[in-house]
């Protein structure tokens, strides 16, 4: 059933798209098969990320940037994540006013999603839906997410390029994040360029890299746009192309894949055995016991979590149990 609907996303039917996203939003049972399925599919994306405090004009960037790549011919994947309202609120609703003409061009796939649960599950999820942009076939595949602390970067894992787009009022507030920006920016944006300060903004943000970790192979660039008037988004694209053509000369396009690979193994390791065990939680009372006094206080869980893992009987019940799976 589900191979149906997969084979029908690899030949660009877009509800098919939109049905395996909703289906990893919602972690599905199935979502494992879809990813294992989607893999030979997967890796000629470019995949960006588009991050910086909010109102920076993260949003009209990609929208300008999505125009100019359709003007080349490219196919455009967006997911917006916004980690920070649990519900799709006015930003949202501004985008998809902004994004008109895009939502009505067929080579062009938009979806927004809003927090539910942790952090890490947001990032989960993020990366498998940028997989599946990428297994749809689209040439580009932007991820647009507000942050502007070290937390929200999980998520710019899954990018090949990361742009941090700051704005000129921000520069104090900028100061004490330097160096977490720093860490993942491979191109700075300075956008409303056509405000007083963004030339100083500017100035400060190359001192910085150069005063940082020195890369032999790339140096952050620090772009100025106007992206409400497309000003500086060509340039900020050629830049891009650039990054990913260093990116896969060096090698380093491919470790990072490699590292993704490993770690999404053992995210799925942590998922699984994580569900498994609360199952067998829930129909066992001599730990459903245990747990509660986890809950009350009388036990430490760091203690309870030993011994139960220490207990050879109870993880050969576990065992067991799996087997009757
Ligand atoms: N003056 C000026 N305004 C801009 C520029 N770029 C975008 N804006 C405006 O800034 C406002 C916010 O832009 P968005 O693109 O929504 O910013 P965002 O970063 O996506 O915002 P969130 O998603 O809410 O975090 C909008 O009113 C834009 O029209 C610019 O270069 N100069
Ligand atoms: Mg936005």
């Amino acid at each position: 059933m589900v191979d149906d609907v997969i084979d029908k996303m690899l030949s660009g039917q877009v509800p098919a798209l939109s049905r395996l996203i909703s289906k990893i939003e919602r972690g599905d049972g199935d979502v494992g098969h879809i990813m294992e399925k989607i893999r030979p599919h997967t890796g000629q994306a470019h995949t960006i990320g588009i991050t910086g405090p909010p109102g920076s004009g993260k949003s009209t960037l990609t929208d300008k940037l999505t125009s100019h790549l359709r003007e080349q011919g490219k196919t455009v994947g967006i997911l917006a994540v916004d980690p920070s309202s649990p519900f799709s609120g006015g930003a949202l609703l501004g985008d998809r006013l902004r994004m008109r003409q895009h939502y009505l061009d067929p080579a062009v796939f938009i979806r927004s999603m809003a927090t539910r649960g942790a952090l890490g599950g947001l990032s989960a999820v993020s990366k498998r839906v940028l997989k599946l942009l990428d297994a749809a076939q689209k040439d580009v595949v932007i991820l647009e997410t507000v942050g502007v602390g070290q937390t929200e970067f999980g998520v710019m894992d899954a990018a090949d390029s990361v742009v941090v787009v700051l704005v000129p009022e921000a520069g104090d507030a900028i100061q004490t994040l330097k160096a977490g920006l720093l860490e993942v920016a491979d191109v700075f944006v300075v956008n409303k360029s056509d405000r007083t300060g963004a030339k100083r903004m500017a100035t400060d943000l190359e001192m910085s890299v150069m005063m940082g970790p020195q890369d032999d192979q790339w140096t952050v660039p620090v772009m100025q746009t106007q992206a409400h008037r497309n000003i500086g988004v060509a340039e900020l694209w050629d830049k891009l192309v650039d990054h990913r053509k260093v990116l896969e000369d060096s090698g380093r396009l491919e470790d990072s894949r490699r590292n993704h690979r490993r770690e999404e193994f053992f995210e799925v390791i942590q998922e699984t055995v994580n569900q498994q065990f609360r199952t067998l939680v829930s129909q066992d009372a001599d730990l459903g016991g245990l747990i509660a006094r986890v809950e009350n206080g009388e036990l430490d869980s760091y203690h309870a979590a030993q011994e139960v893992l220490s207990d050879s009987v109870l993880l050969q019940g576990w065992f067991t149990s799996l087997q009757g799976e």
